[in-house]
């Protein structure tokens, strides 16, 4: 799988301290991405950042919900939505990039989730699956085709994001090595099932050729 060329861009999504170990949110073996998420970057002339960047009061937060605890699932405007812990809040050291993360190789970090009444997994569009990032206008105005994705979490912010790149016109790949999940009640095979029947494609890291 050629992986340099101009068309293709490798994004990383969300490799922050509080989805690694000893953070707010942390996914079971997160850490463990770092290496080949940088070992992938080394692949990819092209690469892009996404970065979790919540208000302190985001309506994701269970502690906005009276009654409520983390990882119960609530019913917002735009649908169903789990209440996480208090995570990756805007400026906060738990918001920093993991920090043997390669972050000079980025040409753009997006940021998402920055509104406080709607969460974001995917970096294209949020949950309300009308607010945009403004992803796909950069991403088609250099003219990308193929987009691979990488990081945390499989299940949840990859997963979306490899989805909306697919239904955005894109090619979409996940490295599935260099991704860890969130692993909540099914949510590894419900996203191995969307990403499937979609058609995103699965590559490992030794698989991309530079
Ligand atoms: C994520 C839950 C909440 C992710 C972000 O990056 O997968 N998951 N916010
Ligand atoms: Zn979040």
């Amino acid at each position: 799988m050629q992986a340099c060329g101009d068309e293709n861009v490798l994004v990383v999504v969300d490799v922050q301290r509080d989805f690694c170990s000893g953070g707010a949110l942390a996914i079971e073996d997160g850490d463990a991405v770092v290496e080949p998420v940088n070992r992938s970057m080394d692949r990819f002339r092209h690469v892009v950042l996404t970065q979790d960047w919540h208000p302190p009061d985001h309506r994701s937060f269970a502690t906005q919900h009276a009654g409520r605890q983390a990882y119960d699932v609530v019913e917002m405007a735009y649908g169903p939505q789990v209440l996480w812990p208090v995570h990756c809040v805007a400026g906060s050291p738990g918001a920093e990039f993991h920090p043997e993360l390669r972050v000079d190789r980025a040409q753009l970090i997006v940021r998402k989730g920055f509104r406080a009444g709607i969460d974001s997994y995917s970096a294209f569009r949020e949950n309300d699956r009308r607010t945009v990032t403004g992803l796909t206008g950069y991403l088609r105005e250099r003219g990308f085709k193929r987009v691979f994705l990488a990081g945390l979490a499989y299940d949840y912010c990859v997963g979306y994001s490899a989805l909306d790149a697919l239904e955005l016109g894109f090619e979409a790949w996940v490295v599935v090595d260099a991704c860890r999940s969130v692993g909540l009640a099914g949510s590894v095979a419900r996203m191995d099932r969307m990403l499937e029947q979609a058609g995103v494609g699965r590559v490992t890291v030794s698989e991309l050729a530079g």
